[in-house]
């Protein structure tokens, strides 16, 4: 993409109205601007980063055998009737009336739409077990809206749904979907770590949040280093090996992490010192197994081998998505700007001419962005009549894994600038192996 045709508004003040600096690295990057209280257009660039959070997202739900769908975000207040949630949500639900007068909502959260329309059609045991999920805006109408979409009012949230004919099959649904977290996590470059959580608002027995450190955390977290040192992505636990995810929740659940509510200070004592970490933590995903709750009070029945109906035992899964673009933020900059892990960047590479003016500079970006766009690697390139300074300073901000530079003194000699963002390492090379390095 060229900035000279893109809307790409870069703040050079940080924002008054921000408080942490995910918010205000968001607006001044041109990621995001509200647009109400609590609610944001998410412009190209944070766009981009939401899609990229969203496919990995995608990409781990499916590998873990959950199935993509998608549901409204209107829904009818009859349905939240029946799980009696309609009275107990309270004023965080948008309540919506139509032309009719009937009573209809921004949704919340999907439990009892989910458990409405697999109602009608799951009849047998022959039908479980199923995890569906969807990747959907939701609104909350939240008392104090605040760091920007860490807490919105209307944010993203890919939220799943397992049905299981019994209590070992949801459990083995909960534990596929923990080990499913822990890869989609590591996989954008950020340290969750689940922690044992209440069930508030959503119900059961059965919690996990994941919580990613962050000095402007909500919450204080302790956890065991260990949580650290698991590659998730090269594990080679399988999604069909039931005894390997038991282990894997045991061995979790044996692992200390709290947070300030659940805190053990007895236990805690017992790490060694160079193992504990402790910061504020920000919960970017949250999962629940609560067996038949609304399978029960919605009348989701299946019949079982030997014709006795069933009531589906049932969890739900949530990553807040739109909350990850800061999450990671907050996790990953300095005092230039944004520094995006690789996985989520919204461009790979960030190509800068040093003098718009100067003709073999300018011959020599046009000719190289040609190639990085033909070996398909996503850059933006600047191609605008800007001091080379200004450049560099709005590519920091941005936060670009790459920056390639290009100079009239370094290419009168076929030479180029490489910069590492998150090092600040820099490279004099040669056009070909700069183009070597970003294509392989
Ligand atoms: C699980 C999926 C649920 O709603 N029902 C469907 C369950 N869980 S939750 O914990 O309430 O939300 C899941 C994740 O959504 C994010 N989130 C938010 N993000 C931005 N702004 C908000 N106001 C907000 N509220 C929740 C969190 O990441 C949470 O873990």
């Amino acid at each position: 993409m060229r900035v000279s045709r893109s809307f790409l508004p870069v703040l050079k003040e940080s924002p008054s109205d921000a408080q942490v600096v995910s918010h205000k690295l968001m607006l001044r990057a041109g990621l995001i601007r509200q647009t109400a209280a609590g609610i944001y257009a998410w412009l190209p660039i944070g766009f981009r980063v939401l899609k990229k959070i969203e496919q990995i997202v995608r990409e781990e739900q499916d590998r873990a055998g959950a199935q993509e769908m998608l549901m409204p975000t209107i829904q009818s207040a009859d349905l939240w009737r029946e799980s009696g949630r309609y009275d107990a949500y309270g004023p965080e639900m948008l309540r919506i009336r139509d032309r009719h007068d009937r009573e209809m909502l921004y949704g919340p959260t999907n439990e009892e739409m989910l458990t409405a329309i697999v109602r009608d059609d799951m009849k047998s045991y022959r039908d479980l077990p199923r995890t569906l999920y969807h990747i959907q805006w939701k609104f909350r109408d939240e008392v104090r809206p605040r760091f920007g979409v860490m807490r919105g009012r209307e944010f993203l949230m890919k939220d799943a749904y397992s049905f299981d004919l019994d209590e070992a099959g949801a459990r083995n649904s909960y534990y596929t979907q923990l080990l499913a977290y822990l890869r989609t996590f590591q996989r954008m470059g950020i340290q969750a770590v689940p922690m044992k959580a209440a069930s508030g608002p959503i119900g059961g027995d059965l919690s996990h949040e994941f919580i990613v450190l962050a000095p402007t955390g909500e919450s204080e977290v302790f956890y065991d280093a260990a949580f650290e040192e698991v590659d998730w992505q090269q594990s080679a636990l399988n999604y069909g090996d039931e005894i390997g995810l038991a282990q894997l929740f045991e061995q979790v659940s044996s692992t200390y992490s709290a947070t300030d509510e659940t805190h053990d200070e007895q236990r805690w004592a017992t790490i060694p010192e160079d193992r504990r970490r402790t910061g504020r933590g920000i919960e970017v995903g949250h999962i629940f197994y609560f067996g038949a709750l609304y399978s029960k009070s919605m009348g989701l029945k299946v019949s079982g081998p030997d014709g006795q109906m069933i009531e589906p035992m049932m969890g739900s899964y949530g990553v807040g998505v739109s909350r990850l673009v800061a999450a990671i933020i907050e996790a990953s900059h300095d005092d230039a700007g944004i520094i995006w892990p690789e996985s989520v960047a919204p461009w790979k590479v960030g190509l800068v001419t040093m003098r718009a003016d100067d003709a073999p500079t300018t011959d020599a970006a046009e000719q190289l962005y040609g190639q990085l766009q033909a070996a398909g690697v996503e850059t933006l390139y600047d191609d605008r009549e800007e001091r080379g300074g200004v450049k560099l300073g709005s590519m920091d901000l941005i936060g670009l894994p790459w920056q390639l530079v290009i100079g009239p003194r370094g290419i009168a000699n076929g030479m180029v600038e490489l910069k590492r963002r998150s090092t600040g390492e820099r490279e004099e090379l040669s056009v070909e192996s700069a183009l070597a390095r970003l294509t392989s």
